[in-house]
């Protein structure tokens, strides 16, 4: 078996996390790379790879993550926030679980680099 993402590790509490929102299907907490005064990731707790690689039988959990990314950018960036999935080597991903990056708390630029 594949060892397991250090996204894994924090689903199963084998490294500690800074969570801000946790429910049955997902966990939100705080990016230890902060990229801005608020920085998230929401993550499905049964591993999606990356969106790329998600099925259409992943619609519910996609939807559901959309909606908590909601929840986090509406409660921490009432002046706006960012929703970021990154993919494959081109799009900045590193981690392979698929994750939502939620950023607020202060003015985002455009384009991202
Ligand atoms: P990416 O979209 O795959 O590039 O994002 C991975 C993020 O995971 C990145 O922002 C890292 O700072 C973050 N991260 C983390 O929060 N905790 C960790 O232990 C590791 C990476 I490794």
């Amino acid at each position: 078996m594949a060892d397991k993402t250090i996204f894994q590790k924090i689903i199963d509490r084998e490294i500690p996390a800074s969570i801000e929102y946790e429910d049955e299907a997902c966990l939100a907490f705080r990016d230890i790379a902060a990229q801005a005064p608020t920085h998230l990731l929401v993550i499905p707790k049964t591993p999606i790879i990356r969106i790329g690689e998600a099925e259409d039988s992943d619609a519910a959990v996609l939807g559901h993550l959309l909606l908590v990314a909601r929840k986090m950018g509406n409660k921490f960036g009432p002046k706006g926030f960012r929703l970021v999935i990154n993919n494959g080597p081109d799009g900045g991903e590193a981690v392979p679980h698929l994750h939502i990056h939620v950023l607020a708390g202060r003015k985002l630029e455009w384009p991202p680099g």
